[in-house]
């Protein structure tokens, strides 16, 4: 399998811890979002991935998936152990709850590209620009923190989804000078998250693409 991410991608980012935790092979391509105008506007990438993001990942048989959740669900069902997902339909619920308040509200609106098109043509100062994107770390954080138990992740003594859709944005949270002051739970879940080898090897400064 061929992974394409960057660094500082926070969906990548999902991929790559995913993909350790389940040990499954894979090898990487960098494809630098700002370098150059960002590679993802090449027609090359653009052929790849019609939405022109990270991450992708093109399977062994030449088939390609994108969108990090959904990519995710694939590794989960042709590799079930470590299941990302718990066997209950109610903590399922709960863990699929936390992750999409990150994949789905947080992220979506602190995207680079919505970044760049507040700061381009809706024409806002950078000050604005970061504050938007402290506003919305911050509504979403604060959901997180009152619905996790570390325990020590942060739905209980497995990784799941929620984690690693979780410590991503805590990278690009801290990237932006978010405080983590209000979300000591985050920030232990973070913590003990860290420790395990899938998490750390996919960490943005452990990556050939990092600067
Ligand atoms: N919902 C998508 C988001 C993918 C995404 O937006 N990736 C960002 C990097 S985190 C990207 O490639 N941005 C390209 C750009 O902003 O031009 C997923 O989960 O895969």
């Amino acid at each position: 399998m061929k992974l394409f991410t960057y660094f500082r991608s926070s969906a990548a980012y999902r991929v790559r811890i995913a993909l350790n935790l389940k040990g499954l092979p894979y090898e990487m391509e960098s494809a630098h979002l700002t370098r150059d105008g960002g590679r993802q506007y090449t027609p090359e990438f653009r052929a790849l991935n019609p939405q022109m993001r990270v991450p992708v990942l093109q399977l062994s048989s030449g088939d390609v998936l994108t969108q990090s959740l959904a990519i995710i669900e694939y590794l989960d069902e042709i590799q079930p152990e470590p299941a990302l997902l718990p066997a209950d339909a109610l903590a399922r619920a709960h863990v699929r709850a936390v992750a999409q308040i990150v994949a789905c509200d947080i992220h979506p609106l602190n995207n680079l590209v919505v970044l760049q098109y507040l700061k381009g043509p809706m024409k806002h100062e950078q000050a604005a620009v970061d504050a938007w994107y402290r506003h919305w770390v911050a509504k979403g954080f604060d959901a997180v923190e009152a619905m996790i138990t570390p325990g020590p992740y942060a739905c209980g003594v497995h990784v799941t989804l929620a984690d690693i859709c979780l410590v991503p944005q805590v990278y690009n949270a801290r990237r932006f000078k978010v405080s983590l002051d209000p979300y000591p739970k985050i920030a232990a879940v973070e913590a003990a998250c860290l420790k395990h080898p899938a998490f750390d090897k996919a960490r943005p400064e452990n990556q050939p693409d990092a600067e």
